[in-house]
């Protein structure tokens, strides 16, 4: 029996709700498993109500007995990132496979073919990281050979068995408490550094950036917002359409994007910074219109990034727009 899992705290239940959702209307049927450090009662009811709502089936495991505390950390992540590692040690072991997928993702299709490949052996299934594969010093530093592939750790196929006997956790964890200094993308870089040789890899559709600028998509499966441009953040953020659409179904409809004003000198300079880089790259993008050279550094652009994939991020939420549940209407009411 296969699992879909994901790692959300209560300040994430309802990006995990948003995923949940796109689960459950675009890939029915498999068991979804949220592992937590603590959500309150509330958000507990209206979590399990909602999963009979959509006909999902629904577990909640609790992970706050998971010592996590010698672990590294930095930056704008937590700790609880680490409890990737520990998901096999914590989903009932009746599971044989588990599809690991990060709260900043939607899926759009179906996982079925994804969740019953071919695995030959592997331990874990993942998309090419394509920007830490550009970067032969990162690579280097985790002790991954040049022709060995880095992945992205948003989207992990699991083969429990072979995990649990390659002892993946224990060594990820041990790698992570040995070489502090070399961990910059914490537990992605972990399981990297002592697993990269028991990954098979996989096509970018089932992990695609939609400000990627090296992978062109035509049906990626699962849309996966990676970095800073979340869409509850960033308003126009290509892909945003469709966080909002399922979104919107959840018990965690309304939400606003937060206006955020410089509060010290570092943030008025950063703000000053991306304010240019956008014109930049509204520049650039008249300029590729009209078919003159461009000038400044697009890739540097985060509007250049945003625009990047939005044709096909339009199409797809026009498919995707008329997927939804019929709300069941309050029974008190
Ligand atoms: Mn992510």
């Amino acid at each position: 029996m296969d699992c879909i899992c994901a790692i959300a705290d209560e300040n994430f239940i309802p990006h995990f709700s948003t995923l949940f959702c796109s689960i459950a209307i675009n890939s029915p049927g498999y068991h979804v498993i949220l592992v937590s450090t603590g959500i309150n009662d509330d958000s507990r009811r209206k979590l399990e109500s909602f999963a009979a709502e959509l006909e999902a089936s629904l577990d909640i495991i609790d992970a706050s007995a998971v010592d996590l505390s010698q672990l590294p950390t930095f930056g704008r992540w937590s700790k609880e990132v680490w409890l990737k590692l520990f998901l096999p040690d914590l989903v009932p072991a009746h599971f044989t496979r588990m599809l690991h997928l990060d709260c900043d993702m939607v899926v759009v299709d179906s996982v079925s073919e994804l969740v019953e490949m071919d695995m030959q052996g592997a331990a874990i299934a993942a998309v090419p990281d394509v920007t830490i594969n550009a970067m032969p010093t990162r690579k280097c530093a985790l002790g991954i050979p040049d022709n060995g592939t880095y992945f992205n750790a948003g989207c992990l196929l699991v083969d429990l068995d072979a995990w649990r006997k390659k002892e993946i956790r224990a060594r990820a964890v041990e790698y992570a408490l040995q070489h502090r200094e070399q961990i910059q993308f914490l537990d992605q870089d972990a399981l990297n550094a002592v697993a990269w040789g028991d990954t098979i890899t996989i096509g970018n559709r089932w992990n695609y950036a939609p400000g990627s600028t090296v992978v062109q998509l035509e049906n990626p499966a699962i849309v996966h917002f990676i970095g800073k441009l979340k869409p509850w953040k960033i308003k126009n953020v290509s892909g945003a359409s469709i966080y909002r659409h399922y979104r919107k179904m959840t018990p965690w409809p309304h939400y606003s994007i937060p206006r955020q004003y410089p509060r010290s000198m570092h943030e008025w300079r950063k703000a000053v910074h991306a304010f240019r880089y956008s014109m930049l790259g509204k520049l650039d993008l008249a300029r590729k219109k009209l078919g003159v050279r461009q000038i400044s550094n697009p890739e540097k652009s985060s509007i250049y990034h945003m625009e990047l994939n939005r044709p096909l991020f339009d199409r797809l939420y026009d498919e995707q727009k008329n997927r939804y549940i019929k709300r069941i209407t309050s029974i008190a009411g």
